[in-house]
């Protein structure tokens, strides 16, 4: 018996135990000890019943990830749980933590289940670009019927161990010590009352008679949610499969379905943002074991729409925010706004009212200056300013900070562009002093970009990184630079669809092209839902400053001379009916980049799908490769993570880097040439790092 698995025996019980840390993954030894363990007890006479437990913090995880892709080993899992099904003993698998993947599989072929309560069921190899492929989607609509195996499947969300017990899913929730326990318990009853085996694939009742017409009606209900998918309608047609086939040709179709998923680019993609969300809190050059600083206590400075919003992030995990404005007027419109967030959450059945209120008395506004507030900020472990975007204003208030706050208090600034340096050097402590941009809306959206200044402490970047996913963000280490790595990217993404529209292309065009590729909202609705002013007082801001890669004046900026401001004015690149989020085209809008094309002298021309994609994707990989080279990100993952976690890059695409190389760094170097030969702009010549890693035959993952 190898290490991973083990077998050893309770009275009449044999008991097989897996130990494969973090998560008790499938990996090849698990599923070679699991069967060599279910032999022993086959072989020990003394045990009459067995039970299936695992060590640790969780049930079998699921099948191991970080085998995918490399050729399969025997024995297949899927061998693994027919064996477990045939046991002419009874197999009770005893869950607790999480039974996911090919762990719940392996528990739907044991004769029984039993969970401690709180633990959680699912199937979710969906968001991995996967389905189950050892039997789940063959067993699952048997015990819990087609309408809920489908919906699980193709969501992947879990159910807890109370909702598997009506669903049919486990036989009983024990509140025992632990799972072994209550496997070894109903283990003895089952012994006792001599209960009658029923594996899985022998209860048809619950598929028997399944409307053929269901399925289509799924599969018609999942396009108008994940159009763009690949695995979710093959789970579909497994499901369809178990209605429709006897057992093993259904087992046979699954199979088949499985290995479509397992080579299409989307599970490579899926799988990259998996293990790039768990690789990118590991910061290079950060020993792990890096002390933490104290987060008790948090004060923020600003009660604007990022300020409430950063509040709520850590009231939410249950720690005492002060908001501090200069504004009563601010500080009671904040309240206000965080009320309404909170509000709208109780009615999308995420949060209770009691819940609500415990978070709305961790947030205590406060006016700036007065004795209060000042004693917050002194007794505050993190301290965030999120106030407008002006670097003597943000030195100011550091210079401020460094006088009030305690020893070791860490000093964020929530600046979307400005120098982390520059703000730190106002302070007598820039060791203390850390970027924390956040991305509106704050409570919502999960990326946070971890701005590492030149003094910035290891301990207190650590801390920063820790906190990121304390209040549930992707943290990414970032370095200091103009808009650091996602909106440094935005801007050059931005400036192709500019351009793109002045040559010939309507907004609405390239917007399709993109939200074609898979980003949720294409980059011209984007700017309406962000406001245009934003983006045209940035632009001016850089034009004013003579910065050799701001923007000429363009029709983008016309529109919002015009005060046309996008959602929030009801008008912007596009229309909007009133209280309506709908881009609506606007002919005044055409007749106004028709307009600012005559000035120009540019005469539109016929602009293809494939230059609007190329154009505004490749300018960003190039620019990565740039940010790359600089340092600014460390890894082409952190760039990946903070595209799919801030700006809508569809996982199933892995990320910019991970994409570029998907599609070949040749052929983006040659169209990036292309650009540059034609359109001219520093911004497209190549970068050096993309040439010479085309020229070797490399990508981005092998750096
Ligand atoms: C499948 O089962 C296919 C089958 O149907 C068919 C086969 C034929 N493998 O998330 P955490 C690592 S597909 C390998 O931070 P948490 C993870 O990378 C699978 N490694 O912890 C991390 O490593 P590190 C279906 C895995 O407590 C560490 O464990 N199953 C796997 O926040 C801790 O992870 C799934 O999709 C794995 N399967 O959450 C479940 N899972 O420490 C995926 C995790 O080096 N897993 N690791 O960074 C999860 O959802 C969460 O990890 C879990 C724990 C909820 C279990």
């Amino acid at each position: 018996m190898n290490n991973e698995v083990r077998y050893a025996r309770e009275g009449r019980t044999g008991v097989i135990t897996v130990n494969f840390p973090p998560v008790n993954a499938l990996s090849v030894a698990v599923r070679a000890g699991l069967l060599e363990a279910l032999e022993a007890g086959l072989e020990d006479a003394d045990a009459e019943a067995l039970v299936l437990t695992t060590a640790g913090r969780t049930f079998i995880a699921g099948a191991d990830i970080r085998e995918f892709g490399k050729p399969p080993q025997s024995p297949i899992l899927g061998d693994v749980i027919a064996r477990f099904e045939a046991s002419p003993k009874p197999v009770v698998a005893a869950l607790h933590g999480t039974a996911l993947g090919g762990g719940l599989e392996l528990a739907l072929g044991c004769a029984f289940r039993v969970a401690l309560p709180g633990t959680k069921l699912g199937l979710p190899e969906v968001k991995l670009g996967l389905l189950p492929g050892a039997g789940g989607t063959q067993r699952l609509p048997r015990l819990a019927g087609v309408r809920k195996a489908l919906e699980m499947i193709t969501s992947g969300d879990p159910v807890d161990a109370a909702e598997a017990l009506e669903l049919g899913i486990i036989d009983a929730v024990m509140d025992a010590p632990s799972a072994l326990e209550a496997g070894l318990h109903f283990a003895r009853q089952v012994l006792a009352e001599k209960r009658p085996v029923r594996p899985a694939r022998e209860r048809s009742e619950r598929i028997a008679g399944t409307d053929p017409t269901l399925f289509a009606a799924f599969r018609e209900e999942l396009g108008a949610r994940v159009r763009n998918l690949f695995s979710p309608f093959r789970c579909v047609d497994a499901v369809e499969a178990a209605c429709t086939l006897p057992f093993e040709d259904g087992l046979k179709r699954e199979r088949a379905l499985f290995l479509e998923c397992m080579a299409s680019p989307q599970r490579a993609g899926l799988i990259h943002a998996f293990l790039g969300e768990r690789e990118v809190a590991k910061v290079p050059g950060l020993p792990a074991g890096t002390p933490i600083r104290p987060l008790r206590s948090v004060a923020v400075i600003g009660a604007g729409t990022m300020g409430g919003g950063i509040a709520m992030c850590f009231a939410n995990i249950g720690i005492p925010v002060t908001l501090l404005d200069s504004g009563r007027e601010a500080l009671d419109k904040s309240e206000a706004a965080i009320r309404r967030a909170y509000e709208g959450m109780i009615r999308k059945d995420r949060l209770t009212s009691v819940e609500m209120d415990s978070r709305l008395t961790l947030i205590r506004p406060a006016l700036s200056g007065q004795a209060d507030s000042e004693q917050a900020l002194a007794e505050a472990d993190v301290i965030v300013e999120a106030v407008f975007e002006d670097l003597v204003v943000k030195r100011e208030i550091f210079a401020r900070l460094d006088a009030v706050c305690k020893p070791g208090a860490i000093l964020a600034t929530n600046t979307s562009t400005l120098d982390v340096n520059a703000i730190a050097a106002a302070t007598h402590r820039p060791q203390d002093v850390v970027g924390l941009h956040f991305f509106s809306p704050a409570n919502v959206m999960r990326l946070l970009e971890v701005v590492r200044a030149e003094h910035t402490a290891d301990d207190v970047l650590a801390t920063a990184m820790a906190l990121a996913k304390r209040i549930g963000k992707v943290g990414v280490p970032v370095g200091v630079c103009y808009g650091f790595v996602g909106n440094r990217m935005l801007h050059q993404r931005g400036r192709e669809a500019i351009a793109l529209v002045d040559e010939g292309a309507s907004p609405q065009h390239v917007d399709a092209v993109l939200t074609g590729f898979g980003f949720p909202m294409g980059p011209f609705a984007m700017n309406d839902l962000a406001g245009l002013d934003v983006g045209w007082r940035i632009r001016e801001e850089r034009r004013k400053a003579g910065d050799s890669d701001s923007l000429p004046v363009t029709w983008l900026d016309r529109l919002a001379e015009g005060g046309r401001f996008g959602q929030k004015t009801g008008a912007g690149v596009y229309r909007y009916e009133p209280g309506g989020h709908t881009p609506l085209p606007d002919p005044a809008v055409e007749a106004l980049v028709e307009e600012h094309r005559h000035a120009r002298g540019i005469t539109p021309r016929p602009v293809s799908d494939q230059e609007i994609q190329e154009r505004c994707l490749y300018a960003m990989v190039n620019e990565g490769a740039r940010i790359l080279e600089e340092g600014i990100a460390a890894r082409p993952l952190d760039i990946d993570m903070i595209w799919i976690h801030g700006y809508g890059f569809p996982a199933y695409r892995g990320g910019p880097m991970f994409w570029a190389d998907q599609v070949g760094l040749p052929g983006i170097l040659e169209a990036v040439r292309g650009f540059h030969d034609r359109l001219g702009g520093t911004h497209w010549r190549p970068a050096p790092l993309l040439e010479r890693l085309a020229a070797e035959g490399r990508g981005f993952r092998d750096l």
